[in-house]
This record gives C-alpha cells, sequence and structure tokens, in this order.
C-alpha cells in the first residue's frame, strides 16, 4: 500500500480530542505516512521532533476592524495552503464544528481532491447539537465530509438523534498507547504524596466542566473514605474547581483529598491508584477511563452515553445511574474491600484495552477508510 499525506487538524490543548488526534497522527507517522498537523498552537503531546511529523500553525490577524477575529477562515486558507503544498491526500478533522466546515471550504480553495474524514468527539453533537445557531453548520460539515466517524457507538445515535444527518456514520473507538499507559512502579510517588499503605487510592481525571459532576466524586469519596482509610486524588481544573474545594472543606476531608491541578505522566498517578471515579452526566468515550484500566485501575461510571461501552459492568468495573452516590459508594467500598475481585477486575479492564480497544487495529481501521476513500 503507498504510504499517505495526512493533514490532522483539532484543538490542540489539553482534551480528549485532542490526545486522540495526536496520539493517531504519531502511531501513523510510525507507519511511515507523513502528517501535518495544522493548528492554531503545537498539539501538547507533540513535545520533541517526530519522524514524518510536520506542524504548520495557523496565524490569525487581530486587525482591529474585526470584532472577532476570523480564525476558521485563517484555518481553511492554512489547510488549502498546506493540501496544495504537500500535495495532501488527506484531510481528517476532529470535530465537525469548526474543523470539518474548513476543511470543506479548503478543499474549495485548494482545487485539490483531496478527501475529507472527520472524526466525531462529543461535545460538538452532545452540547452544541443543541444550539439551534449551530445546527446547520454540524449537519453541512458532517454531510459534506467524504467520511464521519464518532468515537462511540452512543455518539453515533445521538447525531442522528439530535442533527439527523443524511450521512453513514461509523464507529471507530478511541485508543491509548498501551506501550505508555501501563502500571508501573511508583511507590516513590506515593511516598511522596505522603500515602500510607493501608489507604486506598481514589482516582478521578477531568476538566472539572460542570458535566463531569466533580461534586459527585467528592461526596462519593466521603462515604468511602468513612469506611475505609483512603485517599482521593483530583487531577486537572477547570471552572467547578472553586465549588469542588468548598465541598471538601464542608465534608471536613481535606486532609484525605490531594488536588494535582493539570498533570501529565499520568500513568504514574494510575499506578498508585486502586480506583477511578467518571460520574460525568455527559461522555460520548471517557478517555481517562481507558488510560487507568490500561494501568489495570478498574473503572465506576455512570449509565451515560458511551461509558458503558468501554466500562463493562461487573467485568472490569461497573455502571451506576448518574447521581446515584449511595450506590456509587457501595459498590467502591465492595469492590475496595474485595482483593480477589480487584484483582479480577483489574485484569480484565486490562485484557480490555489490549482486544476490544487495541491501539494496533484501530489505527488500522482509520487506515482502511482513508484507502477505502482513495481506490
Ligand atoms: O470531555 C471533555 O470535556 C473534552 C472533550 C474533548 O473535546 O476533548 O472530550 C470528548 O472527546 C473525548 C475523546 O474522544 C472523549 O473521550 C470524551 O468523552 C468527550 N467528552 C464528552 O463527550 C463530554
Amino acid at each position: 500500500m503507498r504510504k499517505l499525506k495526512i493533514g490532522i487538524t483539532c484543538y490542540p490543548t489539553v482534551g480528549g480530542s485532542g490526545v486522540v488526534a495526536t496520539e493517531l497522527g504519531k502511531m501513523l507517522a510510525e507507519k511511515g505516512h507523513e502528517i501535518h498537523f495544522i493548528s492554531s498552537s503545537l498539539p501538547f503531546r507533540l513535545n520533541r521532533m517526530y519522524h514524518n511529523i510536520y506542524y504548520h500553525q495557523v496565524d490569525v490577524n487581530q486587525y482591529s476592524v474585526f470584532q472577532y477575529a476570523p480564525y476558521d477562515i485563517a484555518l481553511a486558507s492554512k489547510m488549502a495552503e498546506v493540501a496544495n503544498r504537500e500535495k495532501l491526500d488527506i484531510l481528517h478533522v476532529h470535530y465537525a464544528i469548526p474543523h470539518a466546515v474548513c476543511a470543506i471550504l479548503a478543499k474549495q480553495m485548494s482545487n485539490r481532491d483531496i478527501k475529507i474524514v472527520t472524526t466525531l468527539h462529543g461535545t460538538d453533537i452532545t452540547v452544541l447539537g443543541y444550539d439551534p445557531s449551530l445546527t446547520n453548520a454540524i449537519k453541512f460539515g458532517i454531510e459534506k465530509s467524504d467520511t464521519v466517524t464518532a468515537v462511540s457507538n452512543s455518539l453515533v445515535n445521538q447525531t442522528y438523534e439530535l442533527i439527523n444527518p443524511d450521512k453513514q456514520i461509523e464507529t471507530v473507538y478511541n485508543f491509548i498507547d498501551e506501550r505508555i499507559y501501563q502500571k508501573t512502579d511508583a511507590a516513590d510517588l506515593k511516598a511522596q504524596l505522603q500515602i500510607k499503605e493501608e489507604e486506598k487510592v481514589i482516582i478521578h481525571v477531568s476538566n472539572f466542566r460542570a458535566v463531569k459532576r466533580v461534586q459527585d466524586v467528592v461526596k462519593t469519596f466521603a462515604k468511602v473514605s468513612a469506611a475505609m482509610p483512603a485517599k482521593l486524588l483530583l487531577v486537572g481544573d477547570g471552572p467547578e474547581m472553586t465549588l469542588v474545594c468548598k465541598l471538601v472543606r464542608k465534608l471536613s476531608i481535606e486532609d484525605q483529598v490531594i488536588f494535582l491541578g493539570k498533570q501529565e505522566n499520568l500513568e504514574e498517578l494510575y499506578s498508585i491508584s486502586d480506583l477511578m471515579l467518571l460520574l460525568s452526566e455527559k461522555e460520548s468515550f471517557g478517555l481517562v477511563a481507558l488510560e487507568a484500566m490500561a494501568c489495570g485501575v478498574p473503572c465506576i461510571g455512570t449509565n451515560v452515553g458511551g461509558i458503558p461501552e468501554v466500562i463493562q459492568h461487573g467485568e472490569n468495573g461497573y455502571i451506576c445511574e448518574l447521581t446515584d452516590i449511595g450506590d456509587i459508594a457501595e459498590k467502591s467500598i465492595s469492590l475496595l474491600t474485595d482483593n480477589v475481585l480487584h484483582q479480577q477486575f483489574s485484569q480484565a479492564s486490562v485484557n480490555t484495552v489490549r482486544t476490544k480497544f487495541k491501539a494496533e487495529q484501530i489505527v488500522e481501521q482509520y487506515e482502511q477508510l482513508y484507502y477505502k476513500l482513495l481506490n
């Protein structure tokens, strides 16, 4: 098969969609394809030189005549420029708006028969899909793309319910780099964080948006820590942080909760954790659950969006109803006090990542979609 030239556009800052787009680019580059990232800043996981990977920055002019800087037009223009100069075969964009719409415009500008692949990640549908001022643009972006994928079956269904596009949407699950996400010996880190040997460690990782319901995580943890020695690691930062801190004080669990802020090298934090809680009210996939599972950490998640496609109830973790703190705490306690069950779930979590979400298979699935379009 000939090697392809692929342009990738994503939101480059911290976030699951940016992570998946960057990891996909890195793995395609390892397979010999030429990858061109086109975005407003360097994707945060592209932290060193990689063979076969190029980065093209989108600069937006801040002329005072513009009330709003025309980012979308600058992006489309840059995509067209790169597509022509580098003779790209594919533009793979992550998020329908603005990226798919920009890619369609770029294709027209470039006069090149470049194929457009759009991957839906969630917020573009589950939040923006409710905004009538954007529905037409999202539908247009989906329908005019050559191939559209979504990161879970749940997101495919929600897209049809909310946007009703006349387009086939294929599920391609997210993946993580299994070479990075695996259990490591992080005993030093545990000591640094002053976590005692007998303490169970619960972890939550998110951008602390309201949809992540971090306060439910804290309420659950308060019940667990009343039943056993335990620590809660809160990783990330965002709009809910002030309320979360207030709740921690109100529940008098300040000494048991460790606020770590935004972190890299999460595999070390997962390696000292016994359980992950992902209690979101909207979640198209839940990449952090997959990362934790790869490191052998069982997860408890809500019965929402794509979470039940990642966490298999009673096999590698538990699915609970949204806001049912009592049930979530009960399941957490029973899992943390039963070493045999915990070991079984931990092994099943790793197996799920290595089979259903195996990076090699998923990258190949994207490659097949590209080749199908080009033939
Ligand atoms: O969850 C977020 O707030 C970030 C958002 C993003 O754009 O990165 O995450 C979405 O895409 C991830 C990668 O596909 C998924 O794992 C997340 O579940 C999804 N978030 C939501 O649906 C809320």
